[in-house]
């Protein structure tokens, strides 16, 4: 077992270093130490927590066991609030005690209010207080040093505080020592600028004015010069060493952040005994198992555009998800911090570098220390929302976060196929040529995407009128071949008096204002752009008006949207986004809500689309930022790639990573955004992207173009290929996705969500499931001649999906490829619906016959699922018009029947089953009936291989709504 983690670990350090140098300009982005509050929070570093927690304020509702806990330097009050949730999960909120101005609380984010129910007393004595919980929860809380202590099971599974890491940086003004709290100042600061949101541009336009000044109780608390006692001095020393500089104000480059309301940082830690391995809070482009951060700097969450980004790095990228899932064979363990301000998350393992020398980790486990993880979460401003999912199993863990963020909207079927995507077709005859070339070479196609260029002057909502004079007759056209456009619509606006969508905007007051409350005003494609306050309910709501087919001039039904640049980005801002000290609605400042402006863009986008269609249709946005929940909206993806090898390798890490964070519906641009893919690397990735859940291609407007038929027949045919698996596999593609919505088990899942207690697949991530019938090992590698596979569990077999020959599991395999050679192997025990009737897009497949890939296991058996409704509009939800078929094969019969994992539907449909394959079915057969209620029985024709243990059913004929049975004697 060590030499497999060390083998792994080895070849993840090869990675590393052989990644290449297409280098971010890392000087435009922040390291934590040039984050003034995250060099202060990782400074901190007590003996012991200086926190007490104060027994005998305990007071307990239904709600929440809540007290009080007390800064003992300071004698600053925060509460807490510990409550137990429903279904195993707990929740931890530490918010101060008494302020003026009110901390952001990221409610939206949940997906509803979550259901608590009373902890009970178990013990209580001055230093100690024990809660009782639901499924043998005990919570433990030490009164001094402050710590929790979570037990499941009779065995502690979380720690907080553990290691003495709360650090809540309490409301002050400045130049008072850290115990005068919450001054008129900042009260007063509050209330100024709820007026600004509340009566408009007036008061914001004198707000202006004072840009730049410091509040007048602000310079009064500077000339303030208290005498002290000794224990005051030390308050003083503190308060010195925090007014180190970027406390009260920050600068970084040419941008200076005014931070009105002070310092405001919320930090705590969380021990995870029992762990090794810990995965998620994406977006990072590194490694799917996160790393160990004690020799560099934090893993940052901070949405952002980061141009050319670098691998193996664990910098923010343009989405964030706060949330993290530990696994050990015994247990799996989500932790979600609930805060969109800019966030960073050490980790630190005790077994790290003693797993790779495993003679260290023989002497690490003999000396009875074992393993743990532990992690430090660091905040920008904000609460402590910390919620603990307990599992036991990953699939409690999925239904748990599932609760609380919310699950995968399901897709319309046209959007889970293949999307042509280009920055930019240049116009119309572009786009019909680029359709048409996908028809003359049999390529199935099902969405052709526009970037920036097709608007007018990077106006969002409007057609460039000599590129796109007649949007709506060319989308007639493109709708006549069952196939779909996207547009681009980013969320900043051309600051022009002539376009309507700004002027309305401004007139509203619906748009970010700056610090002294006048309109935010920043650059970006449209040149002086001005930024939609999304944060705004109301804006949303207006916003979403903007997708009517009236007010959206050349739009039609079969247009969605495509949100870019939504983190936000601002070409001239800090860290190309955002001023900090920027204001939304509400009086929030942006520090307060940046990474949640894509997940609002994205909300009001759906908004749109959905109120165009009266709420039937399902809608389909793309957004590149995004938060936690943001999967309830849509899709989201890796951003801009680079054509490179070790880029297709990145984005299995990173869409794994998004899979098990919620985010199903995500992808990477195939063939990579910049710099120009060599061929054999780009079939490599359209075979690669045909596995992943969002396959779109996509391309930077100074690469040549790649449409697939460029590189000549030998490569058109091997794209052909791809696409057609991708297609065929659909159906099963649709299952696993009504499963995401169903129930949040991720589409794409790491090999130890499937096989939890096989050590070796903790740190395999160059291979990976989809559903739980699928294992995929995409090639990576240029010039490969094989891949090494890990066949999973040692009493499993696996089937490789093209030539039928049967592994065991439990093994690693050299497999040989060819250029056509795409790794993927069927597990046993399952089977998979396919359609595999080549058409030109997804729509075309409607109506078409099924085939039934029946994979059995050593005991014969097989089972699995095949969800059908009509694949885009809501009466699957609004009128039960769905069917979820079960199919069972056991005792030489293939049963066809309702499942009964959901209430039964009522969709009916005239498709049909043309073909069953069955592998791995040993006795040569005497006769196959065909059974139904009601009819007679029918004999079936069929091929036997025996070589391959293969059958072959010919036209069982039946509808897959009917129940049938085909016995095999
Ligand atoms: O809109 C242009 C591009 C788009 O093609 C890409 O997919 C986005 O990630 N966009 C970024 C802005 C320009 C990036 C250089």
């Amino acid at each position: 077992m060590a030499a497999d983690r060390m083998k792994h670990l080895l070849c993840a350090s090869l990675i590393l270093w052989s990644s290449n140098c297409y280098a971010v300009d890392r000087n435009n982005f922040k390291t934590c130490e040039q984050s003034s509050f995250c060099r202060r929070q990782r400074k901190f570093h007590p003996d012991v927590s200086p926190y007490r927690a104060l027994l005998d304020t305990l007071e307990i509702s239904h709600v929440a066991a809540s007290l009080n806990l007390l800064h003992e330097k300071t004698q600053v009050l925060l509460k807490l609030e510990i409550c137990g949730l429903e279904d195993n999960t707990v929740r931890f909120r530490i918010t101060e005690l008494e302020t003026k101005r009110p901390r952001f609380e990221a409610s939206d984010v949940l997906v509803k209010s979550p259901r608590t129910y009373r902890l009970s007393v178990e013990k209580q004595t001055t230093e100690e207080l024990m809660l009782l919980g639901r499924d043998s929860l005990r919570i433990s809380v030490s009164a001094r040093p402050f710590r929790i202590d979570v037990l499941s099971g009779g065995e502690l599974v979380t720690s907080v505080n553990a290691r003495g890491l709360l650090l809540f940086e309490h409301s002050r003004t400045r130049g008072n020592t850290l115990t005068e709290r919450v001054s008129s100042t900042v009260g007063s600061m509050w209330t100024k600028l709820k007026a600004v949101f509340t009566s408009g541009k007036e008061e914001a336009a004198s707000e202006e004015k004072n840009e730049g000044e410091s509040p007048e109780g602000e310079e009064k608390a500077h000339e303030k010069q208290p005498d002290l006692g000794t224990d005051e001095k030390e308050d003083q020393e503190e308060m010195v060493e925090e007014e180190e500089e970027g406390t009260w104000e920050e600068s970084f480059k040419s941008h200076h952040d005014s931070k009105p309301y002070g310092p405001m940082s919320v930090g705590l830690d969380f021990s995870l005994p029992g762990f090794e391995d810990v995965y998620g809070i994406p977006e990072h482009a590194d490694s799917f198992r996160l790393r160990t951060t004690s020799s560099g700097d934090p893993y940052r969450l901070y949405n952002l555009d980061v141009f050319q980004y670098e691998l193996e790095n664990p910098m923010a990228l343009y989405g964030s998800v706060p949330y993290m899932v530990a696994h050990s064979p015994e247990r799996t363990l989500g932790l979600f911090w609930l805060n969109p301000s800019e966030t960073w998350i050490d980790i630190a393992s005790n077994t790290a570098g003693k797993t790779v020398f495993g003679k260290m980790l023989d002497f690490v486990r003999s000396a009875n220390e074992g393993p743990q993880i532990d992690v430090r979460w660091m905040s920008e401003s904000g609460i402590v929302d910390a919620f603990l999912l307990l599992g036991p199993s990953p699939t409690d863990v999925f239904r748990q976060y599932a609760a609380l963020a919310g699950t995968q909207a399901l897709p319309p079927l046209f959007a889970l196929a293949y999307h042509q995507s280009r920055w930019n077709y240049n116009d119309e005859d572009d786009v019909r040529a680029v359709d048409a070339g996908f028809d003359k070479h049999n390529l199935p196609m099902d969405v052709i995407w526009l970037d920036i260029e097709h608007t007018d002057g990077k106006r969002y909502f409007t057609w460039d009128p000599n590129k796109f004079p007649n949007p709506a007759d060319m989308q007639n056209d493109i709708a006549g071949k069952k196939r779909k456009m996207v547009t681009i619509v980013d969320p900043h606006l051309k600051v022009d008096s002539g376009y309507s969508v700004y002027n309305e905007a401004y007139s509203r007051g619906y748009l970010v204002k700056n610090k002294g409350g006048g309109d935010y005003e920043g650059w970006c494609w449209p040149g002086s752009a001005a930024y939609l306050d999304f944060i705004n309910p109301e804006v949303r709501d207006w916003y979403a008006s903007k997708f009517a087919y009236e007010s959206y001039q050349g739009s039609t039904d079969i247009l969605f949207t495509w949100n870019d640049m939504n983190e936000p980005s601002v070409f001239n801002g800090p860290e190309v986004t955002l001023h900090k000290d920027a204001l939304h609605h509400g009086g929030w400042e942006h520090r307060d809500v940046h990474n949640l402006y894509g997940f609002y863009q994205q909300w009001g986008t759906v908004g749109g689309q959905l109120r165009r269609s009266g709420g039937n249709e399902r809608p389909f946005v793309l957004a590149r930022a995004f938060f936690a929940g943001s999967q309830r909206f849509g899709a989201v993806w890796t951003g801009d790639n680079v054509g490179e090898w070790s880029h297709l390798k990145a984005s299995i890490q990173m869409v794994l990573s998004l899979n098990l964070c919620g985010l199903s519906f995500s992808g990477a641009d195939i063939g990579g955004f910049f710099k120009n893919p060599p061929t054999e690397l780009l079939i490599r990735w359209y075979q690669a992207g045909a596995y992943q859940p969002l396959y779109r291609a996509h391309a930077h407007i100074d690469t040549a173009r790649r449409e697939p038929w460029i590189f000549g027949s030998d490569t058109t045919a091997l794209v052909r290929a791809a696409l057609r698996e991708r297609y065929a596999l659909l159906p099963y593609w649709y299952t696993v996705f009504f499963w995401a919505y169903r129930s949040g088990m991720p589409v794409m899942r790491a090999l130890w969500i499937e096989f939890p207690k096989e050590e070796q697949t903790f740190l395999i991530e160059d291979e990976y499931m989809i559903g739980n019938a699928l294992l995929v090992h995409p090639v990576t590698e240029a010039a490969s001649r094989g891949v090494n596979v890990h066949l999973p569990g040692a009493h499993e077999v696996w089937y490789d999906v093209h030539t039928q020959k049967k592994y065991s599991g439990g093994q690693e395999i050299n497999y040989p490829v060819k250029l056509s050679t795409i790794p993927v192997f069927q597990r046993g025990g399952t089977i998979i619906p396919r359609k595999d009737r080549p058409r030109r897009s997804s729509a075309c497949m409607s109506g078409d016959p099924y085939t039934l890939y029946v994979a059995l296991d050593d005991q014969k058996f097989a089972e699995g699922e095949l969800y059908m409704d009509d694949e885009h509009s809501f009466n699957f939800e609004k009128e039960n018009e769905y069917q979820l078929r079960h199919f069972l094969f056991k005792d030489g019969t293939l049963k066809a029947s309702v499942s009964s994992h959901i209430p039964p539907g009522k969709y009916s449909s005239i498709e049909w089953l043309e073909r069953i394959v069955i592998v791995g079915i040993a006795q040569p057969m005497l006769s196959i009936m065909m059974k139904q209620p009601g009819s007679q029985d029918v004999p079936l024709a069929y091929e036997y291989t025996p070589e391959l243990s293969s059958l072959i059913v010919r036209r069982p004929g039946v509808r897959l709504t009917a129940d049938w049975t085909i016995v095999i004697r």
